[in-house]
């Protein structure tokens, strides 16, 4: 893994002179915070479980047990992990930027928790849960975060569900629109840990390229994002996010 010293410099300068900034972030951002990404090849999370079973209406439907474990001790996990250098760093970019919108594909809350506001979760969020049919909102207890099985809702009976985004499912529209308007309007995208394999929102670097926007891609590995990229800064986003900050 190499860092290319010149392609840091551009896009320090790029950071530096953007005048409407959007920052679009992956599982990667989390990595180094202990939260395991989906396809890395030796620790992701889909290397052991099966993604249809778990994150879309299908594997709901079909073991809803299993699904409701799975997030449940996913959430139990966050409560003992904190915001790594990467998510310091975004929230101070955003201190410092008058026009800065941070995308994020992930359902945790360690952007929040490091210092940034109106993130937009694209994916939704694990720390809130709704009702799968009739959709209201719904605080899960300590106690039905352990059960066995996903709690009914009080209104319809239907089966409760975190409120994340599952394959099939469409993205939450408001969220999208903002996402959407931010993107075609910036000067400069930082993509910072994904895989750049989920549609729609991996079209979102190249839509912004389009838009005539200068887009910097941070990854210890190469994805279809690095290729397209202005700047490509191959490393982990903990160590490199925070030295684009001069
Ligand atoms: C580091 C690092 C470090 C490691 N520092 N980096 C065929 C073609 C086109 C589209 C489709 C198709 N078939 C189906 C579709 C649509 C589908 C889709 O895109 N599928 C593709 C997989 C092919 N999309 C959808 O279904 C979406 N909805 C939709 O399109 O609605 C309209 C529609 C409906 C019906 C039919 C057709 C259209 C919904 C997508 C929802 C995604 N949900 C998930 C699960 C969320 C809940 C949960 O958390 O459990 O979201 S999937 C999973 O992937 C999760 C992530 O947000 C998402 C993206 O993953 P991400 O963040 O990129 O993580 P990884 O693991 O892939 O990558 C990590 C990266 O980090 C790697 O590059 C590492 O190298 C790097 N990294 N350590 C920096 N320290
Ligand atoms: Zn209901």
């Amino acid at each position: 893994m190499k860092l290319d010293n010149q392609q840091l410099k551009q896009a320090i300068f790029l950071l530096q002179n953007a005048k409407r900034l959007v920052v679009l972030t992956g599982a990667g951002v989390s990595a180094e915070s202990g939260i395991q990404t989906f396809r890395d090849a030796q620790s992701g999370m889909w290397t052991t479980f099966d993604p249809m079973k778990l994150a879309s209406q299908e594997g709901f439907a079909e073991n809803p047990g299993l699904v409701w474990r799975w997030y449940m001790a996913r959430l139990k996990m966050l409560g003992n992990v904190q915001p790594n250098p990467a998510h310091l760093a975004l929230a101070q970019l955003q201190r410092q930027k008058t026009y800065f919108t941070l995308i994020t594909q992930n359902v945790d809350d360690l952007h929040e928790r490091a210092g940034n506001s109106a993130v937009l979760h694209v994916h939704g969020s694990i720390v809130s849960t709704h009702c799968n049919e009739c959709g209201k909102i719904y605080a899960v207890s300590p106690a039905e975060m352990e059960d066995e099985q996903p709690p009914l809702c009080p209104s319809c009976a239907g089966k409760i569900r975190p409120s994340v985004v599952w394959f099939g499912e469409i993205l939450p529209e408001k969220e999208m629109r903002t996402a959407l308007d931010a993107v075609r309007n910036c000067d400069c995208m930082l993509v910072v840990g994904t895989s750049g394999v989920v549609y729609p929102v991996a079209e979102l670097p190249s839509m912004a390229r389009r838009s005539g926007a200068a887009v910097i891609d941070v990854n210890p590995e190469r994805s279809p994002i690095s290729e397209m990229a202005d700047c490509f800064l191959q490393g982990k986003a903990g160590e490199i996010v925070p030295r684009l900050l001069v």
